[in-house]
């Protein structure tokens, strides 16, 4: 389970930063299940936030998150253009889902 740390809800957003709402969002799109805590400056690997603990890995920084996630679910998040050329890169069929080369389950990009 992975945790994100933020500031907590605020201003009507998810979150007061802004970073940790991209996070959040990120965290979503990826139907990974997740869980929010309150962060601690202190624990923060590089100081700010968001960070998130995901089996007792500490990683700081909202493009770090949005890499790591990319790695855990091995599809992009980026839309457009680079939609179809992702779909052909990881062997993802046009009617959703497929196998990758390691023969893990593939999420459809366009249903997540
Ligand atoms: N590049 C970082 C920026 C994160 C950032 O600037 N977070 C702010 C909150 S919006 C923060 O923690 N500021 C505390 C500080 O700078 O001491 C990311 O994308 O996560």
């Amino acid at each position: 389970m992975i945790t994100l740390y933020g500031s907590g809800p605020n201003f009507g957003l998810p979150d007061a930063s802004p970073f940790v709402t991209k996070a959040e969002t990120l965290l979503r799109m990826s139907k990974l299940p997740f869980e929010k805590a309150l962060m601690s400056f202190s624990k923060a690997p590089k100081g700010k936030i968001p960070y998130i603990e995901d089996d007792g890995q500490l990683l700081g920084d909202s493009t770090l998150i949005r890499w790591h996630l990319e790695k855990e679910i091995r599809h992009r998040f980026r839309p457009g253009p680079h939609r179809r050329a992702a779909r052909h890169r990881l062997g993802v069929r046009e009617d959703g889902g497929g196998q990758s080369l390691l023969g893990q389950r593939l999420l459809p990009l366009d249903d997540r």
